[in-house]
């Protein structure tokens, strides 16, 4: 069997509270043996390349230092204020330097050098998220010929927005070193068509190959799920449940509306907070009856954009508080910290809904948690944003357009009144989905799609030159 070799901007390896990606790729690297290889998170005076081995619980990490300019240009810069915008289709907050763009090639580089002797003739690569687009023909260029798969983790932009990038033809190009590319869904991946076939001329087969001059790679939609069985469990646990009290205890009897998001603006915080005033201001009789808790844990605090939504944040939850609350209710809990799993697993379940409204997420794995900690017996409802990857599949849960305050407060509205026998209709069909297309089914889908792929750049095969 292949050796899997997982390369991404971190290196999530070992015990501790992990999320289901983590959980996953642990697994698979446990079975099948390999290396998880990536940043280290920690910074250098000069770097070196030198690679940090360690081995926990079956699993060998591979880790590097950067230099601080490295972490200024390539992850502060590139990745995160000038990618993860545009991306997002913020343009408007997208910053386009050159410094950014020459610093995240750099660091690429220098993954590709540091990471190249890790790897053995038959292992299988799979580069993880666009902080490293070019890291496939960067291996290519240094003269691997394995088979090379990248997953893309957020939405790929439409074409029009992505002309935008002085880069974006470089880096399309670079991503046609690899075998395989997984997007989220179908959406994203004919965006990414669309720039490729209009913009550069290439072409689309029906078993979705696309093809320019000599290159092929195969194109796939492939949602990332979650570990619905160990979260369901983990909502039935100790700590779980007594988060679930703590909870319960302190709403009196009213609706609890949960939130759980990263600090990041294109989660949609600041419409669902006016969403959610809409619906106080519209329903002046239930309003008291509900409370809106919002868990929001800071990210990225060193880039502006992300200083600007949490000041943002404050004032309208202050503003909206300020406006309704009264002696015994406050209407917007909003927390500004991380929480355990295990008690995020009882928060989910003590909410009687779950309020997920991105204005543009790759997929949303909240969406799909707070399904996986449900009480089957008495279910809450997922109202949804239609901009997140997850509404592809989770058709049975109150789809929301959350750039408009009428339909969060018009969802809002139903769920609450909806009765225990849709709501335990809607849930079974999300449960089945969030079960049957888990984390595990990704991954094995994916690594499955990329054996498989015809292994265009062995040496037997035709060769291409690097981009
Ligand atoms: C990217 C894409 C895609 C949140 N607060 C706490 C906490 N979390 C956990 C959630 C969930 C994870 O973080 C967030 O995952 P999302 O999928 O919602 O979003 P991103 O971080 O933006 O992830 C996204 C994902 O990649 C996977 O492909 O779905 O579209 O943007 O697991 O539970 N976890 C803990 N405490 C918190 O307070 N422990």
């Amino acid at each position: 069997m292949s050796r899997l070799i997982v390369i991404s901007n971190r290196v999530s390896t070992g015990g501790g509270a992990q999320g289901g990606l983590a959980v996953a790729l642990n697994a698979a690297l446990r079975e099948k043996g390999g290396i998880w290889f990536g940043w280290s998170g920690q910074r250098t005076d000069q770097f070196t390349g030198h690679i940090n081995l360690q081995r926990e619980d079956g699993v060998t990490s591979a880790t590097i230092d950067l230099e601080d300019q490295d972490i200024d240009e390539y992850y502060n810069g590139y990745a995160n204020r000038t990618l993860w915008p545009l991306f997002h289709y913020r343009i408007d907050l997208a910053e386009y330097e050159r410094d950014f763009a020459g610093g995240y090639q750099r660091a690429n580089e220098r993954f590709a050098e540091t990471a190249l002797p890790l790897i053995e003739p038959g292992d299988i690569v799979w580069v993880q998220d666009y902080h490293m687009f070019p890291l496939g023909a960067e291996l290519r260029k240094r003269g691997i010929e394995n088979r090379v798969g990248f997953f893309l983790h957020i939405p790929w932009p439409p074409r029009r927005l992505l002309t935008t990038l002085p880069e974006a033809r470089a880096l399309v190009e670079t991503m046609l070193a690899y075998d395989v590319i997984g997007f989220q869904t179908r959406e994203w991946l004919d965006s990414f068509c669309d720039y490729a076939c209009d913009e550069m001329g290439a072409t689309l087969a029906e078993d979705g190959t696309l093809a320019l001059a000599e290159r092929r790679v195969r194109l796939v939609a492939c949602p990332i799920g979650i570990d619905a069985d160990a979260f369901a469990a983990l909502a039935a646990s100790r700590r779980a449940s007594d988060a679930y009290e703590r909870v319960r205890a302190s709403l009196v009897g009213r609706a609890l509306i949960v939130g759980v998001d990263r600090l990041d603006y294109s989660k949609g915080l600041e419409e669902r907070f006016l969403g959610y005033e809409r619906f106080l201001a519209d329903n002046p009789n239930e309003r008291k009856e509900v409370v809106l808790l919002q868990i929001a844990p800071p990210s990225r605090g060193t880039v502006e954009s992300y200083q600007r939504i949490r000041t943002a944040l404050e004032g309208l939850a202050g503003r909206i508080n300020g406006a309704h609350a009264g002696l015994d209710w406050v209407p917007i809990r909003y927390v500004n910290q991380g929480y355990e799993r295990d008690v995020l697993a009882g928060v989910y379940r003590a909410s009687r809904i779950g309020l997920v409204t991105p204005l543009r997420d790759g997929m949303n794995l909240v969406a799909k948690e707070y399904v996986a900690a449900q009480n089957p017996e008495d279910p809450g409802v997922l109202i949804l944003s239609r901009f997140a990857g997850a509404a592809e599949q989770m058709t049975d849960a109150l789809i929301v357009n959350p750039h408009s305050a009428e339909e969060i407060s018009d969802a809002i509205g139903v769920a609450l009144t909806m009765p225990r026998e849709e709501r335990r209709r809607r849930w079974q069909g999300l449960i089945e989905g969030v079960r049957h297309e888990d984390v595990m089914w990704w991954l094995d889908a994916f690594t499955a799609q990329l054996t498989l792929a015809p292994n265009a750049h062995a040496k037997s095969a035709v060769r291409h030159g690097g981009v």
